[in-house]
């Protein structure tokens, strides 16, 4: 079954923890603990063979790997694989309905979450300050996305019409496809891809399901068939002259009215209106091109017509998408009477520390020193006396 959109929820390779151990020179001790690996990032890889997402299991979650942990004698952990998923070319990304990437390049890749840091050793955290740190840090945990993929063919032709105008019978009568065909309306339930056949050059045209008006905003499979022409170089309308309830003209306006409201720029995606069903008429308006599929007529000057649009150098409107870059390390301060609690990932980070608890209660107020948190609360009128809540932790705030 051909599979356009999944939602999928991944995960980064959490950081693996350092460690704490001494070695003996010369009677002295020296810091040795290795630090812990990075943990495995998160990657789309773009591969062009793939037909649609099918390869890729609806709804499931997907982890890297994480990184080892570090060891006694400098030993430092693994680092965890990564989580490499194949799309096709034209996958889209989006997180929370906004789309972050539209990939186009064949064998590029998208992070869409970087590994997890692995936590230093005692041997990686020895500075001035502390010669003989007696901590390390226990690496950074994972981080999790949840993600919807969304694929969009490329053809070079998209042929697009009310349901019934025989847009299949079209494409069987142009390529090698063996669409189904059927006299009732929505008989094709995905897309149709074939290669235009004695052309010069290969053309792919592209059946789609039919569109009603609202499909837009979503009626029938509305944006489902409408999202497949992000791709496309180029048009035909194909148009039903005895369809009972719209003649040729409400036809053309419901096809261009649901086409820009879904995506203004498809404006620019040339198009050709081909009425089709010409047997069943006994004059045709001289305005329009038309054909019959039942008895072949006009159907070779519309591959002329065709071959001729496509010496022209056509091209898909988007090819390029400025791919956003995740941020990372999010915090929250929240302020209560006296209190200032202090939450999100910036904050796990910083108290992730183990060892001896006295070096590991001062490693953390040295790093909230330093921090972002420390200037913000002091912007939010922290005065001497007031609490700091980072995590389970708890100290009094000092100008
Ligand atoms: N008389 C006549 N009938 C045609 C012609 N082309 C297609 N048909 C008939 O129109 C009906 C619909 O054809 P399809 O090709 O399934 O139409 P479609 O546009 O793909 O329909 P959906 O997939 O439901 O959107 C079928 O009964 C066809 O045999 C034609 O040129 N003349
Ligand atoms: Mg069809």
């Amino acid at each position: 079954m051909f599979v356009d959109e999944i939602k999928l929820s991944v995960s980064s390779g959490a950081g693996g923890p350092g460690s704490v151990s001494f070695n003996n020179l010369n009677s002295k001790t020296k810091p040795s603990g290795g630090s812990g690996g990075d943990g495995g990032n998160v990657i789309l890889h773009v591969n062009k063979e793939l037909p649609d997402l099918s390869h890729i299991m609806s709804n499931s979650s997907l982890k890297a790997e994480n990184g080892g942990p570090g060891n006694k004698n400098f030993q430092n952990g693994t680092s965890g694989e990564d989580l490499i998923i194949e799309v096709p070319n034209g996958t889209q990304v989006f997180i929370d309905n906004e789309m972050y990437a539209d990939l186009h390049d064949n064998n590029s890749t998208y992070e869409l979450l970087g590994g997890s840091k692995g936590g230093r050793g005692n041997y990686e955290l020895i500075s001035k300050r502390n010669p003989n740190p007696q901590i390390c840090e226990q690496g950074v945990k994972r981080k999790s996305l949840d993600i919807k993929l969304s694929y969009s063919l490329y053809s070079d032709i998209s042929i697009v019409g009310l349901p019934n105008a025989g847009k299949s019978t079209l494409i069987q009568k142009l390529t090698n496809s063996r669409a189904k065909i059927g006299d009732y309306e929505f008989t094709t339930t995905s897309p149709n891809i074939g290669v235009l056949n004695n052309s010069e050059s290969l053309i792919t045209i592209c059946d789609l399901p039919g569109l009603i008006k609202g499909a837009s905003d979503g009626v029938g499979m509305g944006k489902r068939v409408l999202k497949h022409l992000r791709n496309t170089k180029y048009i035909i309308y194909l148009i039903d002259p005895i369809n009972e309830k719209f003649n040729i003209n409400s036809q053309i306006s419901i096809l261009d009215e649901e086409l820009l409201k879904f995506d203004a720029n498809y404006q620019s995606i040339k198009k050709l209106i081909v009425i089709n069903k010409s047997d069943k008429l006994s004059k045709p308006n001289e305005d329009y091109m038309y054909i019959s599929c039942l008895n072949e007529n006009g159907i070779d000057k519309l591959v002329s017509r065709i071959q001729k649009e496509f010496k022209a150098d056509l091209q898909i409107i988007y090819s390029e998408f400025h791919k956003i870059v995740l941020e990372q390390d999010d915090y929250f301060i929240e302020k209560k009477e006296n209190q200032f609690i202090c939450s999100g990932e910036l904050v796990t980070n910083m108290i992730n520390i183990s060892g001896n608890k006295d070096s590991v209660l001062d490693e953390i107020l040295i790093r909230f020193e330093k921090s972002v948190l420390s200037k913000k609360i002091n912007e939010m009128g922290a005065i001497d006396g007031d609490t700091i809540v980072l995590g389970n932790l708890e100290f009094e705030y000092k100008h």
